[in-house]
């Protein structure tokens, strides 16, 4: 029978990388800094704190740096009573967009210094950011350096597979995945964006159904066919310039989604063609579809009925063929 020493030590050396981290941000950590909250979801804003539980060796803390990884962006540290507040910019590896303007560079590193934190005492240091979208799945360091009046303590050590835990480890952020927009559906490689159908005018018995469709993989597929619980049957088509005429075909061999790049069945171009509707289709109304690709396979999606747009092509004579 094992000792419980024991099995704890053969269940460690087991942990992969990320049990590991997970189990430096999970376990008990009052004695270490760390940030609180620790957990955050990528494309989203921030608002967390440095824990310091602690001086250095009992000695009080007199400052604070802590440095700003790649994927936090538009840091603001919050000011003070007793501290000052120093913050360091550098270009971002991966500039990013916020309210139409590239931002470029931003803050790198935040010192609150000149203060006194007594090693009988906690604090908190609180900061805000944005965690960029494509952070997800990653344990974020924001190592810490602080200062005391004797002494330093420098808390910038990583959790390595099949080591110890380091005594000094900087604090983590874990990252989890950012959240699929409404309407996204990710199957395989391949990204189904906001499918979509238009209200028919009474009689017709045809209508559009578009989406943007993203092969983020290596191999192309295709689009072969389609079904829509409101129509008889679905075509694929594609409109193109015929002796002057913009007219409608259907492929019959599909829509090829080449790997790196989308396709976008919209309004006056590449669309689904539900024929023989069994009803007018309402605004409003969400009615369900099968996507058949040839790798991907069958895709259960929800066309979202939208209003009657009288200026766009789709809806604009082409239709009966
Ligand atoms: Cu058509």
């Amino acid at each position: 029978m094992f000792s419980r020493p024991m099995f704890s030590r053969l269940a460690a050396r087991a942990l992969p990388v990320a049990a590991l981290a997970s189990a430096l941000i999970a376990g008990p950590a009052a004695a270490h800094v760390t940030l609180a909250p620790n957990q955050a979801q990528a494309g989203t804003s921030i608002r967390t704190a440095l824990r310091v539980p602690h001086g250095c060796d009992g000695s009080a803390t007199t400052a604070i740096k802590v440095t700003i990884p790649e994927g936090v962006v538009g840091v603001k540290p919050m000011p003070k009573a007793g501290w000052t507040v120093a913050t360091e910019t550098a270009p971002y590896a991966k500039p990013y967009t916020s309210h139409g303007k590239t931002i470029s560079e931003g803050v790198k590193s935040i010192t609150w210094s000149g203060g006194n934190l007594p090693d009988a005492q906690y604090e908190e240091f609180i900061f805000i950011g944005s965690v960029q979208a494509d952070a997800g799945g990653q344990n974020l360091a924001f190592p810490v350096l602080q200062t005391c009046e004797k002494g330093a303590t420098d808390w910038s050590e990583m959790a390595m597979q099949g080591q110890p835990m380091p005594p000094r480890p900087a604090p983590l952020l874990k990252v989890a995945a950012a959240a699929a927009p409404a309407g996204v559906i990710k199957v395989g490689d391949l990204t189904l964006d906001a499918p979509w159908s238009r209200a028919t005018p009474g009689g017709a018995k045809v209508a559009g159904g578009f989406l943007k469709i993203t092969n983020t993989g290596t191999t192309p597929d295709r689009l072969v066919s389609a079904t829509f619980e409101q129509s008889g049957r679905v075509e694929i088509h594609e409109m193109a310039m015929n002796n002057g005429v913009m007219t409608m075909r259907p492929l019959a061999a599909g829509l090829e989604i080449a790997p790196g790049k989308s396709v976008e069945l919209a309004p006056g171009g590449f669309h689904l063609m539900f024929m023989d509707l069994k009803q007018p289709l309402k605004e409003g109304e969400k009615v369900k579809g099968v996507l058949v690709f040839q790798k991907a396979g069958k895709v259960d999606v929800t066309f979202d009925v939208r209003g009657l747009g009288a200026s766009a092509p789709a809806a604009a004579g082409g239709h009966q063929h």
